[in-house]
């Protein structure tokens, strides 16, 4: 008889509040671990940052902002090796970053320029995922595919909460489980779909207990806390490799800004709750955690800071000095065999264009 494993239901912690629960550590993690961990949060929060005001400024299109979920972002990389693979949402648009890959590139694509797509073999970054939960079968059969051919290689998918009532997110995630594909399912549960709050979402219990479902471990982990994630993901990513097959992670945070910049949350969200997550957000929480064990002062911290804010300012910079692109790339890739009025509709655009 095929046999459950029940998921973690407890949220895990290893930063302490400062005052009443206690600091933990993760084992292996020293202090050159921790500054990595810093360095990768405050690039993304910054690239998060800066893109709100260049897109106010005009620079860049509609943004989705990842404000406050910078510990699940950066917590998982870190978990990953380079030859890992990851699968972004629109909400990690940035996560290339942390693999060197150009800010400007990322730019590029919320600009709607190609130099925004890259080659996914040169990062092992797939491309920004917009339709929900379809990269999660790609995640998996890439995994499975190097399981395959022998490679030590995982695969980590991230997707939100939503994405978990999608077609394609079952499809992928059982097929994992069936084929025992060494892939990380991490949904960051921001227990918001847009204006769909979880509640309408979903009547499980915890999402977590879909991983039961699939014959899968799952654990759920405090998002705001960065070790908590790394050391769940580094667990996840462990069971992978020892060809155990996957595991879902739900990294619990509340989403503390708009879904992007095209939305006004003020019309359905509690504005309480925001200020709670706003006031107790994953960067600053941190940053106290490394004060306290003494890795961090001062000086770093705006050394740090004030180098990433030079990344976005160059990235910006490089992106925005990119030459227009060639109207005729729209159609250039859009059928195979291209009907006749893609010629008279490309020219026509060129005489508006004025070119
Ligand atoms: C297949 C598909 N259906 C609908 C949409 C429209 N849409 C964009 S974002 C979003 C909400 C997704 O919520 P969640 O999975 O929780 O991710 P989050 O935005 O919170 O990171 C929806 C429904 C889409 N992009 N793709
Ligand atoms: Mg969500």
């Amino acid at each position: 008889m095929a046999s459950t494993i029940p998921a973690e239901h407890d949220l895990r912690r290893v930063i302490g509040d400062g005052e009443g629960i206690p600091d933990g550590e993760v084992e292996g993690v020293g202090e050159q671990e921790l500054l990595d961990l810093y360095r990768s949060m405050v690039l993304l929060r910054t690239y998060d940052e800066r893109s709100v005001v260049y897109h106010r400024q005009g620079r860049i299109g509609t943004y989705a902002i990842f404000w406050g979920h910078e510990a699940i972002q950066a917590g998982a990389f870190q978990a990953l090796d380079d030859a890992d693979w990851i699968f972004p949402s629109y909400r990690e648009s940035a996560i290339g970053l942390l693999r060197g890959m150009p800010a400007a590139t990322v730019l590029s694509w919320w600009r709607g320029h190609p130099a925004g797509w890259w080659n996914p073999a040169d990062y092992n970054v797939a491309s920004i995922c917009v339709p929900i939960a379809t990269h999660v079968p790609h995640a998996a059969g890439l995994a499975w595919g190097k399981r395959l051919r022998g490679e030590s290689v995982c695969a980590l998918a991230f997707f939100g909460d939503g994405a978990t009532s999608e077609g394609a997110f079952h499809e992928g995630a059982n097929f994992a489980a069936v084929m025992r594909a060494p892939v990380v399912l991490l949904c960051n549960n921001n227990q918001w779909a847009i204006s769909t709050p979880l509640s309408d979402q979903t009547k499980a219990a915890a999402l977590v207990d879909k991983a039961a479902g699939y014959g899968i471990p799952g654990v759920r982990v405090d998002g705001g806390d960065v070790l908590a994630v790394y050391e769940a993901t580094r667990e996840a990513v462990a069971r992978g490799r020892a060809g155990e097959g996957p595991t879902f992670v739900e990294a619990v945070t509340y989403r503390a800004a708009p879904h992007a910049t095209a939305d006004d949350p003020s019309a359905y969200i509690d504005p309480q709750r925001v200020e709670e997550a706003r006031a107790n957000e994953c960067v600053g929480r941190y940053e106290a955690y490394l004060r306290r064990v003494g890795v961090l002062h001062d000086q770093l911290e705006q050394q740090i800071k004030a180098e990433a804010a030079d990344v976005m300012r160059a990235g910006i910079a490089a992106a925005e000095a990119e030459p227009p692109a060639d109207v005729g790339l729209v159609f250039d890739h859009a059928l195979a065999t291209p009907p006749s009025s893609f010629a008279s509709d490309l020219a026509e655009l060129r005489r508006i264009l004025g070119e």
